[in-house]
This record gives C-alpha cells, structure tokens and sequence, in this order.
C-alpha cells in the first residue's frame, strides 16, 4: 500500500473513532509479531493555537485472533478493573491509564465489512520508554515490578468473565503434540532441513511438560495472568523508570504466574535478541534474571505458593521451549502465524530459542536460587516490618 493510502486510511480510522484534528503523519511501530501498530499525531486548531496528540493505531490480526469483538470485551473489563485498582491506591492521572477510544456506534474496535479488517486505537502515555532490550538491571526490576502489580490488580477479578482469546495459548503439552503431528503431515517439505531441532525438542518435551502435568494435577493454581510478558509490553516512565502502565492486554487469560515471569525473562534477560541468528551470543545473564526477579517476586511473593516459587525457573524453561515450538511448528506449517521478515526467520527464531534453554539448562540450579533467595529476603522484609 503506498505512504499516501496509507495515510489516508489512518486518518479516516481516526474519524470513526471521532478523533478531533489532521492527521500530520504517522510511524509504523517494529515491534510485535502479530499486530500492525502504528502512532500517528493528530493536529487540532485550538484557541491557544494548534495543538498535537498522538493515538496509536492498531490493525488486529484476525487471523490470530478469530473473536476480535470478545478479545476487545475482555480489554475492556480487565483496563476498567485495573484503573479502579490504581485509584484505590492513589495511583492516578492519564499516564497510568491505558484508553481505547470508541467509536460512533460505541464499540471500542471498527470493523470494516469491506476489508474484513478489524482495527483499535488508543492513548499515547506521554514521557514514556518501552524496552526491546536492556543490559540494566533497573530496567529489568522495573519491569519485572509493573508485571508483578499487573498479576496484584487482577488477583481479586472473576476470572469467569474472560473470553479465551486464544484457546490453550500456553497449554505447553498440546502445543508439542500439534508440533509433532504437523512435522509428521510436513506439507511444505522443510522437515528434513529441521532433523536435528526435532530431535532436541524431542529430548526437551519431558521438562517441557511438567507444568501442563501440574496443572491438570491441581498442583499449581490458574491466576488472570498476562501471557506474553515481553519488556516491550510495559511503558515505563522516561526518566525515573517507574512503571506507568501495562499495555498488550490481548491474551490476558487464565494462566499461571510462572508463565509470566518465565516468558519475560525469556525475552528479557537473553543477552541476545529473540531471533539472534549467531548462537554464540545467546545466553541468560542472571544478574537481569535476577533484577527481574526482585521486581516480580517483590510484589507478588505473599500470594504465591511455595510451589509457584519452586517452579519459577522451570516457567522460564518451559516457555523458552514452547516458543522454540511455536516459531519451528510455524516454520513446518508455513509461516502463516508470525510475521516473518526473510524466509526462514521463524527457523532462526526457534533455533535461537533453543541455543537460549540449554544455556538455561546448564544455569538451572543458580536460576532456582536465585528465585528462593528473592523470595526468603522479600517475605522477611515483611516480617520486619
Ligand atoms: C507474539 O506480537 P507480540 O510480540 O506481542 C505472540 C507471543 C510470543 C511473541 C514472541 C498472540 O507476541 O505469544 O511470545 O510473539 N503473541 C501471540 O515474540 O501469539
Ligand atoms: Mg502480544
């Protein structure tokens, strides 16, 4: 689509939600791998002269997402229920609070019939940094912190009200055995490629499945959980680093607290990027694991079990499997679920994954000390007090 229609259609997406102004221009956003998100700044005409607001504008996959309207309901419920939690505790003013405009119809997403297109568009959180990556470690507390209050907030909120956005998103066991069937059917000829990921998938699906195992046992609880705890998924403030809001609320689901804080050290406290081609830069720095621990743990440590606790490090090597899985299935199947920006990046994604669980591997032991000693110092901090 060229810069022009492109502009055009975002400002006519700005209309419907009866966003005052001109369009000036707009960016497209890099992150995310599902979603197309863009900022665009609005400029009204106001009695002090003109004035400029930014929104950011999202095409949802729907291909992803098949029930768009209730993935919406459920934002809807969960950013209401958070922003009550805030003012409760004296946490106020627009920065702290996510908004999804509505539109002339009083929906809070424009469908278009034509296109078959579904968008939203919401607040820009002024003086605020969201991170891809960080070698510091505040970062990794702050973040750790805004997730660990994200889980507080929605502790006391009826879960039975939650669309499943995406059914089974985290159910790590059936996302291995849809891996396996789909390398059996091999419709697009790229398992052979793949022989030797296969099989160190196959020798992970023991761990990978014991929280599933678990969770079907009633060992471990279901919480409302966020699902997809990147670093980029919490808008810290630009220049105390204080957590403002959580954004990405799409798979706000029942899930387990150790999937959230295993998911964003995944993504956090991986020296490398997500989709590093050169292994040899992948690894765990456990001074960020930790950093993230003391935010999350922080927080939270007083609602936790003792086997949520116990499981913490066991969450990160579960999802770093699950994604390896994930990108390699979608790999086999096609690349129709990730945005892939050259043939074979879900390859490299899922072998970068992998490279990153073995070193988890080998620092399991520090990882689930790490976890215990944050825990043991957090809960005598209360004690103290
Ligand atoms: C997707 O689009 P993004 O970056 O928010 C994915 C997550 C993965 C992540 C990996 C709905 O999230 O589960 O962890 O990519 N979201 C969905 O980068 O599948
Ligand atoms: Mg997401």
């Amino acid at each position: 689509m060229s810069d022009r229609i492109l502009k055009q259609q975002l400002a006519e997406i700005c209309k419907h939600f009866r966003i005052p102004g001109t369009l000036i221009w707009y960016k497209q956003k890099k992150s995310g791998n599902i979603n197309t998100t863009y900022e665009v700044m609005m400029q009204e005409e106001t009695a002090q002269g003109p004035k400029e607001t930014g929104y950011i504008v999202q095409k949802i996959n729907n291909y992803v997402f098949k029930n768009p309207e209730a993935m919406m309901n459920n934002i809807d419920l969960v950013t209401e229920h958070i922003l009550k939690k805030k003012k409760e505790h004296g946490v106020i003013g627009r920065r702290y609070r996510l908004h999804f405009h509505h539109t002339e119809d009083g929906k809070n997403y424009l469908y278009s019939e034509e296109s078959g297109e579904v968008w939203r568009l919401m607040n820009c959180i002024e003086d605020c940094v969201g991170f891809d990556e960080s070698s510091d470690p505040r970062v990794l507390y702050m973040t750790g912190k805004a997730f660990g209050e994200f889980q507080m907030n929605l502790s006391d909120f009826d879960a039975s009200q939650l669309v499943e956005t995406i059914p089974d998103f985290h159910n790590t066991k059936l996302r291995l055995e849809t891996f396996f069937r789909d390398v059996a059917k091999d419709e697009y000829g790229r398992r052979d490629r793949v022989r030797e990921e296969i099989a160190t998938i196959r020798n992970l699906s023991e761990i990978a499945c014991r929280l599933s195992d678990m969770l079907a046992n009633g060992e471990i609880p279901l919480r409302v959980t966020h699902n997809d705890t990147k670093s980029n998924n919490v808008l810290l403030d630009k220049t105390t680093l204080e957590p403002l809001v959580v954004i990405d609320l799409d798979t706000v689901m029942p899930g387990l607290a150790v999937h959230d804080f295993g998911d964003a050290v995944r993504f956090a406290a991986n020296t490398a990027a997500e989709d590093e081609a050169d292994l040899s830069k992948v690894s765990l720095d456990l001074d960020l694991y930790r950093a993230f621990a003391e935010g999350f743990i922080g927080v939270t440590v007083d609602s936790l079990t003792q086997t949520e606790i116990d499981t913490m490090a066991l969450g990160a090597v579960t999802i770093t499997i699950e994604l390896a899985v994930r990108f390699l299935d979608d790999y086999i199947t096609g690349d129709k679920y990730f945005k892939v920006n050259y043939p074979g990046h879900n390859l490299i994604r899922a072998r970068s994954q992998l490279a990153l669980v073995q070193d988890m591997l080998r620092k399991y032991d520090d990882m689930k000390r790490i976890v215990q000693e944050v825990a043991q110092e957090h809960r005598m901090s209360v004690v103290e007090e």
